[in-house]
């Protein structure tokens, strides 16, 4: 195994199924800390629980985004970390931060993107009237949830769906597509190009 990674999270399920696929001795990753910007969440039990550290960056003790961000960047390196996933994290990160982490910082996002983009997804979905959504893990790029796409999981939208309804049969999708793009990522079968596209590499 060669990649160690990090975890920024909230609930905790996308994080929950991260953890229980590089339990798997197939898997390229190791999850080696968990960071949260929020104290007493669940993610960071469901880490203590499988013997993974945790550390709380809570960012309303920061003056700044900057100074937030280059706390999270500290941790970071103590653990030797090489790739982030940012499960369930809501903050958006400085260009700074991005440009240092840039192929190296994964997000998901709940819909099909280009579609969809911020907050409320979901609703934004069945405000549409779109027939299909799902998700999309996605390289970060500066612009929010402009980055390259790594893998997308589709669901049907279906005629009686509430935004409740429709959230959780995505979150299914999540709990496959983020294992999914992460193990891509740390095996080195899927890189972020310098033109800012996907590179596949096969023999890896
Ligand atoms: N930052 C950059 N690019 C990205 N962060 C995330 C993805 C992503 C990123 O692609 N540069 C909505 C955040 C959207 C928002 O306005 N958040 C507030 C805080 C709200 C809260 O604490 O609940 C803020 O001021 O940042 C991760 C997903 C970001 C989702």
């Amino acid at each position: 195994k060669h990649d160690g990674e990090i975890l920024v999270c909230r609930a905790g399920t996308n994080l929950q199924a991260l953890i229980e696929q590089t339990k798997k001795p197939s898997s390229s990753a190791e999850i080696v800390v968990v960071i949260s910007n929020r104290p007493g969440v669940l993610g960071l039990k469901r880490a203590s629980m499988a013997g993974i550290q945790t550390r709380v960056v809570d960012h309303k003790l920061y003056g700044s985004r900057a100074e937030f961000d280059s706390t999270i960047d500290h941790v970071l390196a103590e653990f030797g970390v090489e790739v982030v996933c940012l499960a369930g994290f809501m903050r958006i990160l400085t260009g700074s931060f991005v440009r240092k982490w840039n192929g190296k910082l994964l997000n998901i996002h709940p819909s099909l993107l280009p579609s969809f983009k911020g907050v409320n997804a979901q609703k934004q979905a069945l405000l549409a009237g779109a027939r299909v959504s799902g998700c999309t893990v996605h390289f970060v790029a500066e612009e929010v949830d402009a980055g390259a796409i790594i893998v997308q999981e589709p669901v049907p939208v279906l005629m009686n769906d509430t935004e409740e309804s429709l959230s959780a049969r995505i979150l299914e999708a999540e709990h496959q597509a983020f294992p999914a793009a992460l193990e891509l990522v740390a095996s080195g079968v899927v890189r972020l190009g310098e033109d800012g596209r996907i590179m596949w590499n096969q023999s890896a």
